[in-house]
């Protein structure tokens, strides 16, 4: 697999020249700028690309080229909006970037309530709890009906464990860790400057009043049959992320959750093109999911490899497990042997030795990510050697 990194563009604090030292070879990144819906010209695809060429390195891959959320409700605007969306990738095209990034996901795209859960050895990671979710939306978002979606067991320690505890402080820290510092720098539905929140994302829920799972399937098959003739043209193979958490979340359908909606995206729109986003984290999240299996049957249609894997507890939380867990070495050996071309990107790695100080986003740190490479950088190497 290429070896990739995340990078958030020139005001990263991590450098594409530290990047160069630690073994990267391709970037993924996105014109953070420019806001979702408009059009990615040809002129700043270029600046990115020789930015990253000038220092040493290949722009691989795009993440996100964000697909606006009247694309995936079906507005009244979206053919104008997929318009647009075609324009950007004829633009990356004519660049030479040929691998694109996006998810489907409603509203929120990845979801985290803890971004600094405590670990033995010191360090801190990202975690998932599922009572302090529901928390949030049945107490904070006030969403109508939200208690059926929660099992009694959640509410209950929800009652026990979770209320008692939320003062303002606890419950503005909640909401700045799933709806802000989250999602602020992925797709910017809301941002760190939004005084409030809550309000705006209630209105963003608004939009998907009475979209079910198989609407959202359907617009997504327009939006990838709409799309197609441009990925041909130019080559570029578009991978979708899937959900994080894979189910459904805050009444919102999610539809890239498991094995059969997986089948039935590539199958609906069954161009080599239309492909996955392996991320074995947002799949080892869902305990429905077998993700050593789902590599094996997916591999011939996955673009873009994320290498992080969760740990699902019995209570229905989750946290991010070791880059070392077998269950990865799988996945990485899978990938490995079966496309060894494919660009992976460590991802979720904890903070350890001063990154907490540096205000990175959410989940890029900087020597966690660094050690995570290590590992995979490991694995893959040792996987080599064994089929030489
Ligand atoms: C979170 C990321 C996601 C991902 C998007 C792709 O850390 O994995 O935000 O970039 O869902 O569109």
């Amino acid at each position: 697999m290429e070896k990739t990194w995340r990078w958030f563009g020139p005001n990263d604090k991590i450098t594409l020249e530290m990047l160069r030292q630690i073994g990267v070879e391709g970037i993924v990144t996105a014109l953070h700028h420019i806001p979702n819906g408009e059009v990615w010209t040809l002129d700043e695809v270029m600046k990115m690309k020789n930015y990253i060429e000038e220092r040493g390195l290949r722009w691989s891959v795009v993440e996100s080229l964000p697909v606006a959320e009247s694309i995936k409700y079906g507005g009244s605007d979206r053919d104008g909006l997929i318009e647009r969306y075609k324009e950007s990738l004829a633009n990356l095209g004519k660049a030479g970037v040929r691998t694109v990034c996006y998810n489907f996901m409603p509203v929120l795209d990845w979801a985290r309530t803890d971004l600094d859960y405590q670990n033995a050895d010191g360090t801190t990671n990202l975690y998932f709890n599922l009572a302090e979710f529901a928390y949030f939306d049945i107490h904070i978002l006030g969403r109508e009906g939200a208690d059926a979606d929660y099992g009694a067991d959640t509410l209950a320690r929800m009652d026990a464990e979770v209320t008692p505890r939320m003062d303002a402080d606890a419950r503005r820290r909640l909401v700045e860790n799933i709806i802000v510092k989250t999602q602020g720098f992925v797709n910017g539905n809301i941002s760190e400057n939004d005084l409030q929140p809550v309000e705006k994302f209630r209105s963003l829920l608004e939009l998907y009043k009475g979209i079910d799972a198989d609407t959202l399937r359907a617009n997504m098959a327009y939006f990838l049959n709409a799309i197609m003739p441009v990925c041909r043209e130019y080559n570029i193979n578009m991978c979708v992320h899937p959900d994080d958490p894979p189910m459904p979340i805050l009444g919102l359908p999610r539809i890239v959750t498991c094995d059969d909606d997986i089948e039935a995206f590539l199958n609906a729109v069954p161009d080599p093109h239309n492909g996955l986003t392996f991320c074995a984290g947002s799949l080892s999240a869902g305990a429905h999911n077998d993700v050593t299996e789902l590599a094996r049957k997916y591999a011939a249609r996955t673009h873009f490899v994320h290498a992080r894997i969760c740990r699902v507890l019995p209570d229905g939380d989750f946290r991010e497990s070791s880059h070392l867990d077998p269950r990865l070495i799988d996945v990485i050996r899978t990938f490995e042997r079966e496309c060894p071309d494919v660009p992976m990107r460590v991802d979720h790695a904890p903070l350890m030795l001063g990154d907490g100080e540096m205000g990175y986003n959410a989940g890029y740190s900087f020597h966690g990510r660094m050690l995570a490479l290590g590992m995979v950088s490991g694995i893959m190497a040792t996987i080599d050697s064994e089929q030489k």
